[in-house]
């Protein structure tokens, strides 16, 4: 499940990761659970098609956890083995669009035990130290697992990277480096490190 405020890259990144996981010889089915944006969907679902990928969508204004919930259904029917949730953007002092976050989650909690259940933050590396803010409230309210660290290949080095490794001890999970499919790579400390010096 990928959370973030407005405009980081959440969709493209949930393309991007369709696409990968694909690669990766995965069966892949993207719950569309950003029910509250006008065309979330179909954006989603454009991306659905170029990584070759089934999408579950409601109509907009949909429960969003109700999406999820056939997602699961859907997956569970078919055999598919990785769910991506995309949910809409949100401000972190927005509390019922948290507690909307919270719901989902505890829907994949109760339909999928067992399932290894990753919650990452997107966040955008041009917005600086503002990103660590986002990062300590969300991870305040919903238990994260790491961070996607998107628009990378733009003027920022991302050094904030740094600051919410040391100050939040989340992990950076993957970076994205542009907007097309394949822009999205997993995060090498080592890698970054020497980019920066
Ligand atoms: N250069 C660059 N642009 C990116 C990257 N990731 C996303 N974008 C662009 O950022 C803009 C917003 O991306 P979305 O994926 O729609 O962001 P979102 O978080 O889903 O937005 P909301 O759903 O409205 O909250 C789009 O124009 C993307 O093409 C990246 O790694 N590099
Ligand atoms: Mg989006």
């Amino acid at each position: 499940m990928l959370s973030g405020v407005n405009g980081v890259g959440k969709t493209t990144a949930i393309g991007k990761l369709a696409h990968m996981f694909k690669e990766q010889g995965r069966s892949v089915v993207i719950a569309a659970a950003d029910t509250f944006r006008a065309a979330a969907s179909e954006q989603l679902e454009i991306w659905g098609q170029r990584a070759g990928v089934r999408v579950i969508r409601h109509s907009e204004g949909a429960d969003p956890a109700a999406v999820v919930f056939d997602a699961i259904s859907s997956a569970k029917a078919k055999g598919n083995d990785v769910i991506l949730i995309d949910t809409a953007g949100r401000l972190h002092n927005k509390k019922n669009l948290m507690a909307e976050l919270q719901k989902i989650c505890r829907v994949v909690d109760r339909e999928l035990p067992d399932a290894d259940f990753r919650k990452y933050l997107v966040l955008d590396a041009t917005t600086g130290q503002n990103a660590v803010s986002q990062a300590q409230i969300f991870s305040e309210d919903i238990e994260t697992d790491g961070i996607i660290l998107t628009k990378l290949d733009g003027t920022a080095k991302g050094g904030v990277v740094l600051a919410i490794s040391h100050d939040i001890e989340l992990p950076v999970v993957y970076v994205g480096v542009g907007e097309k499919i394949d822009d999205l790579i997993p995060f090498d400390a080592t890698d970054f490190v020497n980019a920066l010096l």
